[in-house]
Order: C-alpha cells, then sequence, then structure tokens
C-alpha cells in the first residue's frame, strides 16, 4: 500500500463561523445551543485507489488511537440479508463480538458458511430466519458464500478499533467529529495479501481536516460474479 498524498486544511470557515454564530444566538437567548465539545474533533476523510487509479468500493478504513481505551460493545447487531440469491450488502465492517443475523428473504433455500480463521461456521440449508445469530469474537476479514449458489459472496470486515467504516463506490469513506488526537490509520481489503496493512499515522486536531489518499494493489472493479456465470448455477 502506498500513501500518495496526506493534507490537513481547516475545514468550512464558513460552518465554523456558522457554529460560532448559533453559539453566541444562544448565549443572547440564555441556552445552549451548541455543546462546548463540538468544536473538539476534526473530520478524516480517506480516498482509496486502486492499481488503475479508480476508486476501490467497499475497503474497509479502521483508525487506531495509541491511547485507545476501547471495549467492544456487547450488544452490538448486524444484518446480512439474502434477496434474489444475493448476499444484501455485500461487505459491512462491524466490531468484534458483533451478533450477525443472515434472514433469507428468497423462496428457496440457502446454506450460508465460512472458513476464514478469524470465524468459520455454517448454517445449514434454510428458509426465513436462522434459528440463532452468528457471534463475530475476532478482529479480521470473513468472507461469507453459499452452498447452493457459488456466486454468492459477502465481506464482513471484524475490527478491533471504535472508529471505522466502509468505502463508497468513488472510494471514499469519511468521519466527522473524529477525537482530537493521533491515529493510525488502516485500510483493510478482502483483495490483499495481508488484512491489515498500515498507512502511518495521521493527526486529528480540532476543526481541521485529514485528507487521506491511499493506493492498493486491487483491481477497483473485480468482475462481477453473478448468477448464471456460474456453470450448472441459477
Ligand atoms: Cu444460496
Amino acid at each position: 500500500m502506498t500513501i500518495l498524498t496526506v493534507n490537513t486544511k481547516a475545514f468550512r470557515p464558513l460552518g465554523v463561523g456558522m457554529r460560532q454564530m448559533i453559539a453566541l444566538l444562544g448565549a443572547l437567548l440564555g441556552v445552549m445551543l451548541i455543546s462546548p465539545g463540538a468544536l473538539a474533533g476534526g473530520e478524516v476523510r480517506v480516498t482509496v485507489q486502486g492499481a488503475d487509479g479508480a476508486g476501490v468500493e467497499h475497503a474497509a478504513i479502521v483508525l487506531r488511537g495509541p491511547e485507545d481505551a476501547w471495549e467492544p460493545p456487547s450488544d452490538n447487531e448486524a444484518t446480512i440479508d439474502q434477496i434474489d440469491r444475493e448476499f444484501v450488502p455485500p461487505a459491512i465492517s462491524i466490531p468484534v463480538n458483533t451478533r450477525v443475523l443472515f434472514p433469507n428473504q428468497d423462496d428457496i433455500r440457502h446454506h450460508v458458511y465460512s472458513f476464514s480463521s478469524a470465524k468459520s461456521f455454517e448454517l445449514p440449508l434454510y428458509k426465513g430466519m436462522p434459528a440463532r445469530p452468528i457471534r463475530f469474537p475476532q478482529p479480521g476479514i470473513v468472507t461469507i458464500g453459499c452452498n447452493i449458489h457459488d456466486w454468492m459472496i459477502a465481506h464482513i470486515y471484524v475490527v478491533d478499533a471504535a472508529i471505522h467504516g466502509l468505502t463508497d463506490a468513488e472510494g471514499v469513506w469519511a468521519a466527522a467529529d473524529v477525537p482530537a488526537g493521533r491515529y493510525r490509520v488502516e485500510v483493510w481489503h478482502h483483495g490483499l495479501d495481508e488484512e491489515r496493512q498500515t498507512t502511518g499515522e495521521i493527526r486529528v486536531e480540532p476543526g481541521t481536516e485529514v485528507d487521506l489518499e491511499v493506493s492498493v494493489e486491487v483491481a477497483s472493479r473485480p468482475a462481477p460474479r453473478r448468477r448464471g456465470t456460474v456453470p450448472g448455477y441459477r
């Protein structure tokens, strides 16, 4: 992975001015319209581009604070549906310990499984709601498949940090109000040899935007695996 650029700039001076105006208005009215900590954070924006320079969708971005006293939530839940013989959505990022449900919305049965080292499991042929959610206690990338329909693939990024998310179709992920401090930025992608690759550090300061562009050696638009492309399945 290559860091292309890191830019830090004050963001939206008009926006800050507006916030101050709102705070002043609040002071005149004798009420607090904006919390004192509202300006404590900064924005972080990460753009991931692939080997051909185009944006990479569904890369996971993980911000890891050095003094991270983060503890995984115990009650987080997520869902990946099966709709029209596809996993929907095809990728999610979740904190460790999350329980994920895999409801089958189709009128045929699916057989959901993973052989990934971070989580190996199997939900044998079923329709509707499976009897139990699957818990993901270890960080890493988990690839989900269906034993019946070979093209059905989803990726679950199980993350051991508080701030994370997936890039959009343009390869962009952004977070607002990131607490000030130093962070390691990691970009995870199922197409990369190593599950995690550290891109180095950024410093987030109040009222600034950190704009990071990274390049990864994966195809920006992998060939879709869809029904009809796998012989013998429909
Ligand atoms: Cu299936």
